[in-house]
């Protein structure tokens, strides 16, 4: 491709992260611009007719919005396809891109729960949607289908990213003994182009993002800050 593309961003959001892993897998340049989605620039409403990121900016003055359609431009217009090219197999990867955008969310309504029982609940729904996965992904690995990484993995790795800030304050136990989830899951985290998706602070946002939610795993973030510090006054006192 030769004309330059903006992938207009929100450090958080798990949408951007599909075009931003899509753009690295290709190994196609280029720029993130930023916006604060709590106060919308006027040219951003202007572009976006949902009011959304991601939005990808090709050349100076035509935008692509959803980020569906954003990837599939991506890898419709750059040799070596990450979608299948059989088309009973493609559509099954574009309704599992679907069923990822289905997680966000129950991973949305998990993080806003503001009862343990609510928290619960969604938690399990959430459990048995990777359970059918558990079913569903290749059995030899390493990615959805086999050795091919294709646009529903570039879906899945900012899914289970949620669960990496998740378990460093809670044990939720989602993936307990779901061998084939949990290897996939592995093998996303340590895809480069998953990981250079977001900035390297994106834990620390996430966890003050998650700490101001005002819900039930907000108090077991600040639970666990406090259960630190104390630990940190004893030893100091001690
Ligand atoms: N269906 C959209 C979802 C994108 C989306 O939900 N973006 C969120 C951030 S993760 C957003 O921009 N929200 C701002 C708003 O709704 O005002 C896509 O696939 O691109």
């Amino acid at each position: 491709m030769t004309t330059s593309l903006t992938l207009i961003s929100h450090s958080l959001c798990p949408y951007v992260q599909r075009a931003a892993i899509v753009l690295t897998e290709k190994e196609i340049p280029f720029e993130r611009v930023y916006i604060d989605l709590a106060n919308k620039p006027d040219w951003f409403r202007a572009a976006s007719p949902l009011g959304k990121v991601p939005l990808l900016k090709i050349g100076t003055d035509r935008y692509l919005f959803e980020s569906a359609p954003i990837v599939e431009f991506i890898d419709e217009t750059e040799p070596y396809q990450l979608h299948p090219a059989d088309p009973a197999e493609r559509a099954r990867h574009r309704a599992y891109v679907e069923f990822a955008s289905q997680c966000l969310n129950g991973i949305g309504a998990l993080y806003n729960a503001r009862t343990e029982t609510d928290f619960k609940n969604t938690l399990n729904a959430l459990r048995q949607k990777f359970e059918h996965l558990d079913e569903q992904v290749s059995r030899s690995g390493p990615f959805f289908s086999g050795d091919r990484f294709c646009l529903v993995d570039a879906a899945f790795g900012p899914v289970f990213r949620y669960f990496d800030v998740f378990e460093s304050f809670t044990r939720l136990e989602t993936f307990r003994d779901l061998e084939h989830v949990s290897s996939w899951r592995r093998q996303l985290a340590d895809r480069p182009s998953v990981q250079f998706a977001v900035s390297e602070n994106y834990g620390d946002l996430l966890l003050g993002f998650l700490e101001n939610r005002g819900s039930w795993i907000s108090s077991l973030l600040r639970n666990r800050e406090q259960q630190k510090s104390w630990v940190a006054t004893r030893l100091v006192s001690e």
